[in-house]
């Protein structure tokens, strides 16, 4: 059976909705790494293989912290991160799925504070796969705290954007939005000027409720196109209880728009949100006793939309 990127190849954004070159609707469905530098393990051909061929994934974001532990701008092995960055790139390429490089800001919750590194590191990874059209840039994972505005995140993106155009002048850039990637409704009423760009908007379904699906809608009506390049079905600390009512509301949500959406998150840590169990030790091939509540949720879904969409 031919791959989803042997389906849908280069992807541009039309409207509010991502399409390839046809201009029939793709729907970008996966998983996010959790830190790269914590765990690597991960970033492998069977692991991959598995979320293609047996949960029905097509995308895997790879997530690249820069101010947590281990992170490339707070002491982590620059090198070492970027060869993972590398090795999960070809892999999604190998097995036909999209890639996403996530500049994975977090407590630096201001994209400025690390803006020159930035520069330099989208210069250089879309030197290296602008030619590669199963990748995606996400520019700044979620801004946050006092003073980072909108205005302030768009002008980071147009100072990053430019920089992925000179190498990628078509792929789809992803930016992250205020508040930990919800004010997707202040992008759509002041938005970036370029064709191929998506906003970022997270949610964590046991905290983020009728108020962010509200602000998603808003987005949308407004022609804003929305890419969910990170959710759990938990609380937003990664932990807590599942809500399955409030999963089932974004699931409708997604599927009304055919929103992509990635998981948080490939990882065995001890915590709701890891789709592994913590005492798990396999990288790949997992059975149902492998996986958490909420892995088995997320790979229910990804299954059904894989299916059909077959
Ligand atoms: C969390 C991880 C957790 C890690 C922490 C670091 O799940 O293991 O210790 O980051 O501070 C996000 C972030 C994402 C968070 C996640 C859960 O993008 O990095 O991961 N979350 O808190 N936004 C909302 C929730």
């Amino acid at each position: 059976m031919a791959t989803y990127f042997e389906r849908h190849g280069a992807l541009h954004v039309a409207g509010v909705r991502l399409v390839d070159a046809a201009d029939r609707p793709v729907q970008l469905r996966g998983v996010s790494t959790l830190g790269l530098a914590w765990y690597p393990e991960f970033v492998n051909e069977a692991a991959f293989r598995t979320l293609r061929d047996d949960w029905g994934a097509n995308t895997v974001r790879l997530a690249m912290y820069t101010c947590e532990e281990g992170g490339y701008m707070t002491g982590g092995d620059k090198a070492g991160l970027e060869a993972l960055i590398d090795k999960g790139v070809k892999l999604c390429a190998a097995l036909g799925m999209y890639a996403i490089i996530d500049w994975h800001i977090l407590s630096d919750g201001d994209p400025h504070i690390h803006a020159d590194a930035a520069e330099d590191f989208f210069r250089r990874m879309s030197a290296r796969y602008g030619d590669c059209p199963n990748v995606l840039y996400e520019i700044c994972n979620e801004p946050n705290g006092a003073g980072v505005t909108w205005p302030v995140v768009k002008d980071y993106a147009r100072r990053i954007i430019p920089v992925i155009r000179e190498s990628a002048p078509r792929a789809v850039i992803l930016c992250g939005t205020p508040v930990w990637s919800q004010d997707v409704d202040l992008a759509a009423g002041d938005p970036i000027d370029d064709d191929n760009l998506m906003y970022s908007l997270h949610f964590y379904a046991a905290t983020h409720k009728d108020a962010l699906r509200a602000k998603a809608e808003a987005a949308l009506a407004a022609g804003a196109p929305v890419f969910i390049d990170e959710f759990s079905i938990c609380d937003a600390s990664g932990n807590g209880i599942v809500d399955y009512g409030s999963a089932a509301a974004w699931r409708a949500l997604i599927q009304r728009h055919g929103l992509s959406y990635m998981a948080w998150s490939l990882s065995n840590r001890d915590e709701s949100a890891a789709l592994i169990r913590a005492d798990c030790n396999k990288t790949s091939d997992w059975g149902d006793g492998d996986i958490t509540d909420t892995g088995l949720w997320v790979r229910d879904a990804l299954r059904a939309d894989a299916f059909a969409d077959r």
